[in-house]
Parts: structure tokens; sequence; C-alpha cells
């Protein structure tokens, strides 16, 4: 729950728990300097009130004798008056120029888990409140610093675990996605305008606004929904990871393929046909995307119970994939299995893998089915393993996640509020090629102008902060 208005001092360690280097607690507020000044005590001798504005000064962070410290009273007893705790640099960073849009004390002391909290005890004590998860992004947000899409991109960027994942979180976090739906929304509030002004005035029909402009507005603002929602998709598999499911024969190679895209010894290769019994997943980095990946048990027909119940598992694994690589032994001709694990794959995103390149070849990448994407490998050498991982990256995120201007949606709450777009335009479309009433047609514009407005935070409810900002660590 978050409490407590804007008018509190907060503050929280902002780095990570465990022992680092340094540890930073931040403090936020119109009080931010006053609370600091109860704890630290500059070498320069200067009152902190003082403090030249985005500037680092060295300082001594002083424990007040009033302080509770049960895990000092072990060993020391009560804590002597005027106690140091350590040295520390302290930057003040003036409103509106901070990352919260207010006063910002950060005070910078070594990286203990100790230290941090009585630090940040002291801070307490001396007047602020500590902050609930997101607060300072949340305060950031209300403070007009960032709209909600770009609170959301911070997130997205700490938690980024690939660089495509990151590029798209910073572009959001510039501004980017925010742009295009307040130009969406903005049309669309246009239209709002006339369409009501029509309703106030001529009370008939869409007279003030030509039909034609109408819909040629609509058309433009759908179309841009669209061109969004349709990379959400590929914002999922950024977001969660693509699950790649590698499938096959027995004995073609898969768990010496896995082995090879993790460049270790995770999966039991035999020559014995039926090794793999369970399904084994390990992730793994292709060129900035994040794959998590599934050996399989081979499939084939056979009576022993345990690889039965492997086979039923691969099928399983298959049926949730994001992506196939169907791996095939080239040496030998493709059996009618292949084939049908080859048709199968290709109903979705693929790549079919003739292994074994390393020996005589029986059948060559030209024989598959036209449309099917084919790469020749060795497992065994490695040869062909940086066209393959390639092709499975190029399958699983277009360019569009590359290019510059390519803003992608990662966001599941971004994407039903624009499926929400889409259908109310969808309806007010409708509404006018059917003639009907402005009012009618206003009522399912404004619902599209709202739902575009819920992704940047111009249209929100303490419901939808509540939700987004308690997923935020403490001192975010
Ligand atoms: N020559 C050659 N042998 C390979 C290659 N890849 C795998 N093998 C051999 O093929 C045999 C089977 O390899 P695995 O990786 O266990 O095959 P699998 O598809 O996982 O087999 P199951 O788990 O039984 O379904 C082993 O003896 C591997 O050494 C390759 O590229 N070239
Ligand atoms: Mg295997």
């Amino acid at each position: 729950m978050m409490r407590g208005g804007l008018e509190d001092t907060i503050c929280a360690i902002a780095t990570p728990a465990g022992e680092g280097g340094i540890g930073i607690v931040r403090l936020s507020g119109s009080r931010a300097l006053q609370v600091a000044s109860g704890l630290v005590k500059l070498r320069s001798g200067r009152p902190l009130h003082s403090l030249q504005t985005h500037v680092l000064h060295l300082g001594d962070v002083v424990l007040s004798p009033s302080l509770h410290c049960p895990e000092l009273t072990g060993a020391r007893g009560s804590l002597p008056a005027s106690d140091l705790l350590d040295e520390a640099l302290i930057v003040y960073m003036k409103a509106p120029r901070s990352f919260t849009g207010e006063d910002v004390v950060e005070i910078q002391s070594h990286g203990g888990g100790l230290v941090l909290s009585l630090v940040c005890r002291a801070c307490v004590a001396a007047g602020a409140r500590l902050a609930e998860p997101g607060e300072f992004t949340k305060r950031a947000f209300l403070n007009g610093r960032l709209d909600l899409s770009q609170a959301e991109a911070v997130l997205d960027t700490i938690r980024a675990k690939s660089a495509v994942s990151l590029t798209v979180a910073q572009r959001q976090l510039r501004g980017d996605l925010a742009r295009e739906i307040e130009t969406a929304r903005a049309a669309l509030l246009g239209l709002l305008a006339h369409l009501e002004a029509g309703i106030d005035f001529v009370e008939e029909d869409i007279a003030f606004l030509r039909t034609q402009e109408l819909a040629r507005t609509m058309g433009e603002v759908a179309l841009l929904v669209q061109r969004l929602r349709a990379t959400a998709r590929e914002g999922r598999l950024l977001r969660e990871g693509a699950r790649v499911v590698i499938v096959g024969r027995p004995n073609v190679g898969k768990s010496s393929l896995l082995n090879r895209l993790l460049r270790e010894d995770r999966a039991i290769v035999t020559p014995v046909p039926g090794t793999t019994r369970d399904v084994i997943e390990e992730s793994v980095d292709l060129e900035g995307v994040r794959a998590h990946l599934l050996d399989t048990a081979g499939i084939r027909h056979t009576e022993d119970a345990v690889e039965m119940e492997g086979i039923r598992r691969s099928r399983s694994a298959r049926g949730n994939a994001d992506l196939q690589v169907v791996v095939v032994d080239g040496s030998v001709p493709l059996s009618e299995d292949d084939r049908e694990l080859i048709e199968h794959a290709m109903n979705g995103k693929h790549v079919i893998v003739m292994n074994k390149a390393d020996l005589p070849q029986a059948v060559s990448v030209t024989a598959l089915p036209s449309g099917a994407v084919g790469v020749a490998i060795s497992a065994k050498t490695g040869a062909g393993i940086a066209e393959l991982r390639a092709a499975i990256r190029a399958q699983l995120i277009g360019a569009g996640a590359e290019t510059s201007d390519g803003v992608m949606i990662m966001n599941v709450r971004h994407q039903t509020a624009l499926d929400r777009a889409a259908e109310a335009l969808g309806q007010a479309a409708g509404s006018v090629a059917a003639g009907m009433a402005a009012e009618l047609v206003a009522v399912d514009i404004r619902a599209a102008a709202d739902a575009l407005g819920e992704i940047t935070g111009a249209i929100t409810t303490d419901e939808i902060l509540e939700r987004i900002f308690s997923e935020f660590c403490i001192g975010k």
C-alpha cells in the first residue's frame, strides 16, 4: 500500500542488498537537506544548507546518541555521543533538477549492510520516512518528470537481461513510446472537440467535421495502434525470453547441439538412441536476445514406459514453443518421421538443422520443402553454429528491434490498453460508416483516447499506479 503524500521526505537504501564497494542512501523531499544535516558533517565544516547542487562533497556520517541501535549494543553497549559511523560522499540535487523532481540528497557510504541500514535509520530519526517500493519513481511521475510509460521503462531497464530488451527499454525511457501515443491521442481529442462542437451547435449529424476527414484521422490512429500491437509478440519474447525447443528423432544430435549452443557439457550425449529422457532447459544469450533452450527426448515409436513419457514431454514442450529447431541427421536420407517433424515445425517459427555435416552427406538443405529455413551444421566440430544462432535470432526478432525509430511494446498493460483502443476505434469507424449520430461516434473516440491515455498516465487511477509501482524494489 502506498501511504503518505508528497509532503513527506522519504529515504531508502538505493543499492542492492549485500556487500559492495559503495552503497547509496537516497533522500527525496522538501526537507532532504535538513534531514541530511542531522547525520552528515561536511569535512569542509560548511553547513549542509549552503551545499552547491550537483557536486560531490566529502563528509562524515555521525550517529546521534539518541538513535536506538540494537545491532551495536551487543558489541559496544550504548553508543557514545557523536559516534562516527562512516565517511561518505554527499551529493545534493536541487529541485527540480533531480530524478524525482524534488530536492534529493544521496549519501554514498561504504556498501555494508549494517552501515547502510544505520544511515537509513539515522535519516528516519532525523525526520524522513522509509520509502515504499517504487516511491521515488512514483514521485518522478507525479511531479511530471516522467510519464507512466517512462516510469515503467525504469523497471524494464533494471530488469533487462539482454542487449535488445535494454535498447527497447531505453528508447521507451527517452519517451519515444509516449510521444507516439500522445500524438495519436491528441489527434483523437482534436476530433472530439470538433464532434462536441457539432453536437452542441448543429444538433444533427457530423456536419461540423466532414465525414471524410473524420474517417481519415481515425484511420491514421487505428494504423498506428495496429502497428504498435503488432510489435507486442516480439516484445513479449524480449521480456520473458523465447522458448526454443530442440526436437528430432533419437540420435540425430539434439543434445550435442544444446551443449554446443550453451558452450558446456550440459546434457548427456551417447551413441545410444533414446539417451535423453527428460526435458532439459537452459537459458542462453543469442546475440542480445535471451532464449530458453529445451532439449527433448528423441521422438520415435517405443514400448519403453520411461521413454514414452519422455516423448510425451517432448511433444508438450513443442506445443508451447516460440520456435522449433528440428534436428535431422544429414548423413542419412530423411525418414518419414523427419518429414513429419519438419512439416509440424513449419506451421510456426522454425529452423531445420541438418546435423553431422562432418560426415558424407545423404541430404542437403535444398532437399527441404520450400519455405523451410534450413542450416547445415556439425554439432561435433562446431561448423555452422554461428549461422544457426543468427537464423534463430532472425526468426525470433525481426529488424524492428534494431532500427532506431522502432518503438516496441514490451508491457502487457500497454498491450491491453492498445487492444481496447483498437476495439473502440473499430466501433467508431463502424458508426461513422453507418451514418450514426455524432454523440455515438464521440463516445467511442473518447474511449479510444482514454485507453491511449492510460499508457502514458494522462488518464490513470490509484489502482493502476499502485499495481505498477508495487512491482518496483524499495529505493527505486
Ligand atoms: N559425426 C558426428 N556425430 C555427431 C554429431 N552430433 C552428434 N553426433 C553423435 O551422435 C550421437 C548422438 O548424439 P546425441 O547428441 O546424444 O543425440 P540426441 O539427438 O540427443 O539423441 P537422443 O537423446 O537419444 O534422442 C553421439 O554419438 C554423438 O557423438 C555431428 O555433428 N557429427
Ligand atoms: Mg539427447
